[in-house]
């Protein structure tokens, strides 16, 4: 099944040297404490996706942590860059994916197009802070997540921030916000009593987005109501790098975003996963960090 979800580089493209900072001391500061527990996770419900192994339903304990009530925004990864001097892969690499939609026509011609999902584009000079290529900043962003940045940044910025990505347990027991198989973080229906509660795609994908949630990229990380735990923003606006593998070469991405729609790729749901390679990025997947407490 074709899905929204971001490609990935091609493993023949040459490596790139990234200097990543020391490990710094654990830092738990504005991070949301959870108690930890036993919690069913994963679905098997019928609409799921077997493929990205879902399911089945287990029972999973874990431990007491910390983590992020939002994604890490631009404001945030910046003040990591500026103390740093970090570069990121996409920067390294001199490009990364952009939805096609989003790309200004002078930057269209020649842009690579992935085969099985067309409406991304591989923009040459895009990365974090211009994230639609040479021309565009973050300026109006800076509390949007920061976007463009592989699994390895996000560790690289953890590293400085005395912080850990999120086990995909630790995520899930936190994004369920001590509901128990509830669908979505905030409970069973999509919008309750027609409030949108997430930056999804509404419309037809990929072409026409009637942004009734509000959004058409990009939500401020605090944008919607927290679930029960208060964490904002787990379904939908970025996926959300994990720490765990996912299949030999990948690693976990949850929460799908403003890209999933319900008919085509609904990962919006708190069960929901997929994949794609450390060092890849995309203007669609961003991160939240943890800590042990
Ligand atoms: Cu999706």
């Amino acid at each position: 099944m074709s899905h929204c979800c971001p490609p990935s580089r091609s493993p023949g493209e040459a490596r790139v040297a990234v200097d990543v900072p020391g490990v710094g001391p654990t830092n738990t500061d504005g991070l949301i404490t959870l108690p930890g527990g036993t919690f069913r996770m994963g679905t098997d419900a019928a609409d799921g996706f077997p493929d990205d192994r879902e399911g089945p339903v287990r029972e999973v304990t874990v431990a007491p942590f910390a983590i992020d009530a939002y994604a890490v925004t631009n404001a945030r990864f910046a003040e990591f860059v500026d103390a740093t001097g970090y570069r990121t892969e996409a920067e390294a690499f001199g490009w990364t994916y952009v939805f096609a939609k989003f790309v200004p026509a002078a930057l269209r011609r020649g842009a690579p197009r992935p085969e099985h999902a067309p409406w991304w584009l591989g923009v040459t000079g895009a990365y974090w802070r211009a994230p639609e290529g040479p021309g565009s900043d973050v300026e109006a962003r800076q509390d949007h997540p920061v976007v463009h940045v592989s699994w390895n940044d996000a560790v690289a910025y953890g590293h400085w921030a005395g912080r850990r990505l999120p086990t995909e347990a630790e995520w899930e027991y936190a994004a369920r916000g001590g509901l128990d198989q509830a669908r979505y973080p905030w409970g069973d229906e999509l919008t309750p009593g027609g409030e949108h509660r997430c930056n999804i795609w509404q419309g037809r994908f990929p072409v026409h987005n009637t942004e009734e949630d509000g959004h058409a990229g990009t939500a401020p990380v605090d944008a919607f109501a927290p679930n029960g735990f208060g964490l904002y923003n787990v379904s939908g606006n970025v996926w959300e790098w994990c720490a765990d593998p996912f299949g030999p070469t990948h690693r976990a991405m949850r929460g799908g975003s403003y890209l999933c729609h319900e008919s085509y790729c609904n990962r919006y749901r708190v069960a929901a996963r997929t994949r794609n390679t450390p060092d890849s990025s995309s203007g669609n997947t961003g991160f939240r960090t943890a800590a042990d407490v």
